[in-house]
């Protein structure tokens, strides 16, 4: 049973029927009009989804398949399968899209959230930030690769430089000219584990996709080609790994905005933050301007680093707008599902008059 390698397991069978959990799939990529499935017997189908799931307009509602997914077909035999419905789902690794109201739902059902930042560049410690605080909103764990450690001036300090920042999350150096520095991440994904990897393009994602498939099955971008900034890998994909576990190569990410689900994530990923408030003279403190603030005298006395406490601040900021953006999201939602319930009535009733 090939889907237990793709991290199946009876949290998502328990309550299927013997004639669903025979025709069972995992959304491997998503293609514009089609899924690429793969089935129990290795065999892999395109299927489209079934017409009532279709009438969405938007492609990034929740209701619609996405990469990671397992599913219920119906008519496996024929060569238009159907994808009947959605298992529910572990959990979803997602983002807000910059300048709309909307999420984006980058992949389902993961363990790992493999954050990729190359050594020869700048670090941009928010955004990195940011998918860490999104990975661990939804139960996703963050690990962060420094790729291209051949690169480095000097990889420990740099290693030290983020795990002085991100305290709890584990921190991997690797590097193409050595094999060997993945085994970590094979180490982590035994036992079916999924894992997806996002990171700006060029950070090497699809370079290691290929070291621990040990075949060049993605592209990446070859030495010489001067179109740096450009996507090379340009849709997502799942990869079954020979030494176990699963891993989904993504598309470079430039803007890494948040979309959360869990008003608690902030506070857990500012756990010192959330404790020196507790001593602020308002309970509703902002630790902006507020008379007696905790957090402002421990930014001035040193015992909390400027840059943390800015960036706490922007994300709070953040969050605000993600509520309001989720509020409009949810009128619209809820206008159109109103304006169809009248026109089913109005339908109804033109029969009943005529
Ligand atoms: N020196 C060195 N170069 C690397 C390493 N890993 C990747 N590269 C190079 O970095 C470039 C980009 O790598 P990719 O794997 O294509 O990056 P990507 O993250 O998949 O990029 P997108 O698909 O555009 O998102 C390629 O030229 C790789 O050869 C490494 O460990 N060391
Ligand atoms: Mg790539
Ligand atoms: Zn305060």
């Amino acid at each position: 049973m090939i889907l237990t390698k793709y991290g199946l397991s009876s949290f998502f069978t328990e309550n299927l029927t013997n004639e669903d959990r025979d025709n069972l799939g995992k959304v491997i990529a998503v293609h514009k009009k089609s899924f690429r499935v793969i089935l129990n017997d290795g065999s892999e189908i395109n299927a489209i989804a079934k017409g009532s799931l279709l009438h969405y307009k938007s492609k990034n509602t929740r209701e619609l398949p996405k990469l990671g997914d397992f599913v219920v077909l119906n008519s496996i035999a024929e060569t238009n399968a159907f994808i009947k419905c959605i298992l529910p789902r572990k959990n979803e690794l997602q983002r807000k899209l910059v300048g709309k109201d909307e999420n984006q739902i980058i992949a389902t059902n993961i363990d790992y959230a493999f954050i990729t930042i190359s050594a020869d560049m700048q670090f941009n410690i928010r955004k990195i930030e940011r998918i860490v605080l999104a990975a661990e909103d939804s139960n996703i764990e963050p690990i962060i690769i420094i790729t291209k450690a051949d690169l480095a001036q000097n990889i420990s300090q740099e290693i030290s430089l983020l795990q002085d920042r991100f305290g709890s999350v584990q921190i991997i150096a690797t590097s193409m000219a050595e094999i060997a520095s993945v085994q970590p991440l094979k180490d982590l994904l035994q036992n079916n584990k999924v894992a997806a990897f996002i990171g700006s393009s060029g950070s090497g994602k699809s370079t290691l996709t290929n070291m621990l498939l040990g075949a060049d099955l993605q592209k990446t971008l070859s030495v010489g080609d001067t179109d740096r900034g450009q996507h090379t890998t340009t849709h997502r994909e799942m990869f079954l790994l020979p030494s176990g576990g699963c891993i989904i190569d993504n598309p470079g990410i430039k803007e890494f905005a948040l979309w959360l689900e869990n008003n608690d994530s902030i506070d857990n990923t500012f756990a010192d933050i959330a404790e020196l408030a507790r001593r602020c003279k308002f309970r509703d403190c902002t630790h902006t301007s507020e008379p007696s603030c905790a957090v402002i005298k421990a930014v001035a006395e040193g015992r909390l680093s400027a840059d943390r406490y800015h960036n706490f601040l922007k994300i709070q900021a953040e969050e605000e707008d993600i509520s309001l953006a989720k509020l409009k999201h949810e009128r619209k939602e809820s206008k159109k599902a109103i304006s169809k319930e009248l026109k089913s009535i109005k339908k109804y009733k033109n029969k009943e008059q005529g």
